[in-house]
């Protein structure tokens, strides 16, 4: 530890160094410091206490993919979805890039622990930063403190690139046109250059706890997943653990802080983001969430669609590419219905026009979990949380029904390599366009997709049969020929998991079709929903499937020779029952 900071320091040539201890006296300094820098503009204390709005630089705004590397020994271990160059040469780029790259900055070394801290599951990580709003969102997003640092950890190197001559003036959001997101999965290191954002910066998320925790995973016999984890009571108070992958921004922050519509059944969240999935020594399947705070997705949530994380941000919370109010507190697409009165500075710092978007689409809050009002007990249990039931869904507009049960772990892992989305603005790219996104972790993933499908096989073999987790497949968001949502979402998603709760107690019936089982009728009683909107959304289409079949077909050959000979078997299987 010592040596990688001594190292790091004589390299990056940082004015100086500070060590950071998660206190909130720490917090508050570096809010302070924030402030100054103008890299946050403290929002009106009254209307949301402790809170901040960022804005990054324009051209920093989404995870970039195509700047993310996987720099595996071997390019094929790295597969076809990820970008890989050798390993050798792309450490030397990063230490000549690197070299000088903190001039006229402070560096913050950040010793943090992904999961609960008494969890073998739990991971330590050290971030190097050289910038404050980074590690600001890390005290939040991760467990930070002096303890962590004499522990084995994984090293998440970070600048934003922008060294400072002496006297020269400092940006609010210092970054590099020229990015680098970059994984050693062998010897397990990150290191990222130029971007101050999300994802390619607060590197205990997507870059530990998913693209090098998903290596560590196969090599030691668990998974990491891109997956919200919730828990369902029925009115009795039994309560089920559910785990569920969608791709970025398609309402996973929503599922898990979902309010209820059905009287006496009650949800509650461990985690939205990231869930850690190891067999306990039951043989059951436990979940943990390695993260500490939420980053969530702004645009779209209001009082209606998702109550309780209004209710979690009122407060403590860095909101980055909203809209400014006139009265100092935040706006964005979809929190109200009308935009308030007054002046309104969009996010790039202008006086909104009322025309373009005021919010980013893809602008966030940062929240610590601990403001979550419906976190579950269980929710930091070292132990995890046992999952009963998983669900992969997608974001799209034609033929795939609104949910369909696997007939078993097989199928449910075709499922979830067949898993496909609209693309949305998470990740730079054109919107809107479907995207293949294998268990939501095509930009996740940090090994080759055909031996994770083989990974997640095994898994089902390791787990117990009396508890394998049921699978299933949903789309809330299929549209009707005229263009409108066929289901209403939101809180009424809870009668899909209600339906699933009872399914896994078997106490309740499906109807078979040649991909999946579904629902009957009596699922949506109480409902307002007609019998052609319920018909539509559980439509099959014969050409629809064949087409699918096809794409699969042709997805899965890009893989080989690492297509799993199991899910070659499940296309065969469904050929025939189409
Ligand atoms: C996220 C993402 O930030 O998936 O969670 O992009
Ligand atoms: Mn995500």
């Amino acid at each position: 530890m010592r040596e990688f900071i001594q190292d790091s320091a004589r390299h990056f040539l940082p004015s100086d160094v500070y060590i950071c201890n998660g206190s909130s006296e720490e917090q508050k300094e570096l809010a302070d410091l924030l402030v100054q820098n103008g890299t946050f503009i403290a929002l009106n204390q009254d209307k949301r206490p402790g809170s901040f709005l960022a804005r990054s630089d324009p051209d920093d705004v989404a995870r970039i993919e195509k700047r993310t590397f996987i720099c595996s020994n071997k390019q094929e271990d790295a597969g076809p979805s990820n970008n890989c160059k050798d390993p050798v040469e792309m450490k030397a780029h990063l230490k000549s890039l690197f070299h000088g790259c903190m001039k006229g900055r402070r560096m913050y070394v950040i010793p943090f622990c992904m999961g609960p801290k008494d969890s073998q599951a739990a991971k330590i990580g050290i971030q190097i930063t050289d910038s404050p709003y980074v590690a600001y969102s890390m005290t939040i997003m991760t467990k930070v403190s002096h303890e962590f640092l004499d522990k084995p950890f994984i090293p998440c190197i970070h600048s934003v690139g922008r060294p400072l001559e002496a006297g020269e003036k400092d940006s609010p959001w210092p970054c590099n046109k020229e990015k680098w997101i970059v994984h050693f999965p062998e010897t397990r290191e990150i290191w990222s250059y130029g971007s101050g954002y999300g994802g390619n910066a607060l590197l205990g998320k997507k870059c530990l706890a998913l693209r090098i925790a998903s290596v560590l995973g196969r090599d030691e016999g668990w998974m990491a997943e891109h997956m919200l984890i919730l828990a369902l009571s029925n009115p009795q108070g039994v309560k089920r653990y559910v785990a569920a992958a969608f791709p970025s921004a398609c309402g996973k922050t929503n599922l898990a802080l979902v309010k209820s519509c059905l009287s006496g059944w009650k949800v509650e969240c461990v985690g939205d983001d990231i869930a850690w999935l190891h067999v306990g020594e039951d043989g059951a399947l436990y979940a943990i969430n390695p993260e500490n705070g939420f980053f969530g997705v702004a645009p779209g949530t209001s009082d209606g669609s998702n109550p309780n994380a209004m209710e979690m941000i009122k407060k403590n919370t860095i909101f980055t590419n909203v809209a400014l109010t006139e009265d100092g507190d935040v706006w964005w697409e979809g929190m109200t219905k009308e935009p308030p009165s007054g002046t309104i500075i969009d996010w790039k710092g202008n006086i909104w026009d009322r025309k373009e978007l005021a919010a980013h689409p893809n602008s966030r809050f940062t929240v610590a979990v601990k403001q979550c009002p419906i976190l579950d007990s269980h929710y930091d249990d070292p132990k995890g949380v046992r999952i009963d039931a998983i669900i992969f869904g997608g974001r799209r507009a034609f033929d795939v029904p609104l949910v369909l049960e696997a007939d078993n772990w097989t199928h449910g892992v075709f499922f979830g390599a067949n898993l496909s989305s609209e693309k949305t603005a998470a990740a730079e790219g054109s919107v809107g366009d479907i995207r293949r996104d294998p268990f939501a972790m095509l930009p996740f993933c940090g090994y080759h997709m055909g031996d994770y499908f083989q990974h997640w096989l095994d898994m089902g073999k390791k787990i117990h049969p009396n508890y394998l987790p049921k699978i299933y497949q949903v789309n809330w968001f299929r549209k009707s020929k005229d263009g409108g949502y066929l289901w209403p979402g939101f809180s009424e998603n809870v009668r899909i998991l209600r339906w699933i709760f009872e399914r896994i107690g078997s106490d309740c019936k499906a109807i078979s079709t040649p991909i999946g089982k579904i629902p009957e009728i009596s699922a949506f009683e109480g409902l307002e929903i007609s019998k052609e909107a319920l018909d539509e959304l559980f439509f099959v289409g014969h050409a629809a499937e064949k087409k699918n079949l096809l794409d699969a077909k042709k997805y899965f050959s890009t893989l080989e020779p690492r297509t799993p000979m199991e899910l070659k078997q499940e296309l065969d299987r469904l050929e025939k029952n189409l």
